[in-house]
């Protein structure tokens, strides 16, 4: 999968060299291109920002640093329905989840446009869409200062999806929402530690039992802490212990 990711702060992305993701990078899985906006003004000051049209307060990006970086990272190509997808990460945007991660996936090429200040000059996310497919995708209900930590956050959810990032392909099926359910809390040696005793059930032996135990654990849980998590399977018209 091909990465292209423009920001003003490129020593951000370093940690990318590190862990299963850098792995990733280094046996070719992942190719990384990180492009620093300032690189494409003019001015002595390397200006991106400028005060808001209409008024108002903070500035707001301009366009065209943005087109001149993006122009060098899109194809000419008019067909925007093949091609990489645009994602700019916005606390405007439609919800990060799982399921998106999954989808995001299988595609070729990604390209993140991260926004800083008081958001990015309309024009440029009108421009792109002539010429790719954009989405405006949040991490959450609460705001960042800009998208390069929302961006970190989606490239590595993303990026364990990629078959052989990930050493045990088995270890992503019984995560945390892999099912739609929050997961099953995990022990290991010893069985007894400060007085504490791992539950019984898991030194018995008895595989369906565990199954079984794990569930009804996830389910607690599910409805404990995430109690949305299970209207919305049920809004969708399943239930999410039933899903694959
Ligand atoms: Cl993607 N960007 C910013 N600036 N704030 C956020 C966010 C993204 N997701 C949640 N808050």
């Amino acid at each position: 999968m091909r990465i292209d990711i423009v920001t003003i702060f490129p020593e951000f992305f370093d940690v990318l060299d590190i862990s299963l993701l850098g792995k990733a990078r280094q046996t070719g899985l992942i190719d990384l291109g990180v492009h620093n906006l300032r690189d494409a003004t003019t001015d002595r000051h390397r200006t991106v920002d400028d005060t808001p049209y209409g008024g108002g307060a903070g500035m707001v990006m301009k366009p065209e640093p943005w087109g001149q970086t993006l122009d060098s990272i899109l194809d000419e190509k008019k067909n925007a329905d093949a091609g990489p997808l645009v994602i700019f990460p916005s606390p405007a945007g439609e919800v990060f989840t799982q399921a998106m991660a999954r989808e995001l996936v299988d595609e070729e090429h990604l390209v993140f446009g991260c926004g800083r200040y008081e958001g990015i000059d309309q024009r440029v996310f009108d421009h792109t869409a002539i010429r790719a497919r954009v989405r405006l995708v949040s991490l959450g209900d609460y705001v960042l200062n800009g998208g390069e930590v929302a961006v970190m956050a989606m490239i590595e959810a993303i990026g364990r999806l990629i078959p052989g990032v990930v050493g045990n392909p088995h270890s992503l099926v019984e995560e945390s929402h892999e099912d739609g359910l929050l997961e099953a809390p995990s022990y290991t040696k010893p069985s007894t530690w400060r007085g504490l005793d791992v539950p019984p059930i898991l030194l018995s032996g008895n595989h369906g039992a565990i199954a079984a135990w794990r569930r009804e654990q996830q389910l607690e849980r599910t409805r404990r802490v995430r109690p949305d998590l299970l209207d919305r399977a049920a809004n969708e018209g399943e239930s999410p212990s039933a899903r694959p």
